[in-house]
């Protein structure tokens, strides 16, 4: 039994997605980030930078903090999405999500989407700087079938639920005609249309 300690955002929804496509029995505990819980002490001793997502294996008695190492672990646990002879490939695509994906688009979402009218500046970065990462997905789209290589691995689980927050984006999905291949793709999957339901509201992935 796999625990995730989460709130509902598109790093928690990483691991959820993972979690449904690798069919392992998992429970969700809710960590209301915006009452401060993942401050508690007792999350503080499993995420020592106090952020959602954290897993607990516990059968192995390991807990995780880092959505990629997540994925990571979970992917060799499982043999899925994570194939030996891919993982070279896979890592790149993952690190690129983990340190330049997630973090710019999120930048984007407080600017643009929480925060409109406070900052011109911070605006404008990271519209540019986001509209430049639809545009590099979209290259990189159009000479493989997914990020890393032919198959479908843990590097598109990363990089699926932050674009999946394309409406708040404004950047305009459709006219990234290989990205939205991509989304409509993985958005088709029962395993992900599951997992991005985190908290089983019955909440629908956003269509492109
Ligand atoms: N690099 C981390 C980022 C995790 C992260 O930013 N989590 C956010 C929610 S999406 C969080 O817990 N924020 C609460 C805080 O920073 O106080 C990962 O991928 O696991």
């Amino acid at each position: 039994m796999i625990e995730l300690l989460t709130a509902d955002t598109p790093n928690g929804k990483k691991i959820s997605i993972m979690l449904e496509e690798i069919k392992f029995e998992y429970k969700v505990t809710k960590i209301n980030i915006n009452k401060d819980e993942q401050f508690k002490p007792e999350f503080k001793k499993l995420s020592p930078f106090n952020k959602i997502p954290v897993i607990i294996d516990h059968k192995s008695k390991i807990s995780l903090f880092e959505s990629g190492a997540i994925l990571i672990y979970l992917g060799e646990k499982s043999g899925k999405f994570y194939n030996v002879d891919q993982r070279i490939v896979v890592n790149q695509w993952l690190m690129g999500q983990m340190a330049y994906v997630g973090p710019m688009l999120g930048q984007h979402h407080q600017f643009h989407h929480y925060n409109p009218g406070k900052s011109e500046f911070g605006e404008t970065r990271y519209f540019k700087i986001s509209t430049r990462i639809y545009k590099e997905l979209d290259e990189r789209l159009a000479q493989s079938k997914f990020l890393a290589c032919e198959d479908y691995t843990i590097a598109d689980i990363a990089t699926f639920p932050w674009i999946a927050r394309h409406e708040w984006h404004d950047i305009g999905l459709k006219k990234f005609k290989n990205l939205t291949r991509w989304y409509k793709e993985i958005s088709a999957r029962e395993a992900v249309k599951k997992g991005y339901d985190l908290l089983n509201k019955g909440e629908k992935i956003p269509k492109v």
